[in-house]
């Protein structure tokens, strides 16, 4: 997979993409990404990238010349036209499926906003999906950008070392994580759930099923809607909850 990212900050991006995770995929050739400066297509004077909107209120626009211009020359560097995705409030809220979904693509371009707004014929003759990461606004589209990048990438194989956390983690399979101990069994008089040492496969299996049953049912009730749970994981759920 290969990502170009549009910015008029690409330096943003340098030093979370070369550490940890990100940083070893790239290296291991499983994904690669570069940080393109919208400022560099410019053909004004002072290389401006944002107006004063038509019809007037508050704020600059980021004019269209320099992000068609940029968009078109980064496009060139793709064998097949890649997808166009701008990171904007007013899109489709970024969850699992979607970032599974995009992983799949073999190029992405993500274009970053700032200032007010982007000219909106950026968005009608260039994007073909605009992606938000909750309901609230940043000054810039560059942190839903690295977010993006960061939930895609654990979908492309090799990316995150063992296969089984894709099985296990928290949405794959619709629920929250059940809790992770790790040694000491005894830390500080806090013991660590006693099933956990049992070596009792079937028994440790079942008790995380109950744990992000009971976690995702406190804490986020609208996901168990469409899962399919068993009349008695039903029936204990409703118990446990009685008492909270
Ligand atoms: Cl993608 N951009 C901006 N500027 N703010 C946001 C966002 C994106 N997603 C949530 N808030």
């Amino acid at each position: 997979m290969k990502i170009s990212v549009l910015t008029l900050f690409p330096e943003v991006f340098g030093p979370y993409f070369s550490a940890s995770v990100p940083g070893r995929a790239q290296e291991n050739g499983l994904f690669s990404m570069e940080a393109v400066n919208i400022r560099d297509f410019a053909t004004n004077k002072h290389h401006h990238t944002d107006d004063a909107p038509f019809g007037g209120g508050a704020g600059m626009v980021m004019m269209p010349q320099p992000v068609f211009d940029c968009v078109e020359a980064v496009k060139k560097g793709y064998a097949r036209p890649p997808k166009v995705v701008f990171m904007s409030p007013c899109g489709r809220v970024l969850d699992h499926t979607l970032a599974r979904s995009l992983s799949q693509e073999e190029g992405l371009i993500l274009l970053c906003g700032h200032y007010e707004g982007m000219d909106q014929r950026v968005i009608d003759r260039l994007v073909d999906l605009e992606v938000s990461i909750g309901d609230y606004v940043l000054t810039g589209g560059e942190l839903a950008a690295m977010v993006l990048i960061d939930a895609m990438i654990r979908f492309i194989p090799g990316v995150v070392g063992n296969s089984d956390v894709h099985v296990e983690e928290s949405f794959e399979n619709g629920l929250l994580e059940y809790p992770q101990y790790t040694r000491p069994a005894d830390f500080r008089g806090d013991l660590v759930p006693s099933v956990l040492l049992s070596g009792n496969h079937a028994a440790i299996a079942a008790w995380r099923r109950q744990q992000s049953l009971l976690t995702t049912a406190r804490r986020r009730p609208e996901l168990l809607e469409g899962e399919a749970l068993t009349p008695k994981e039903r029936a204990w759920l409703a118990e446990q909850l009685k008492t909270d």
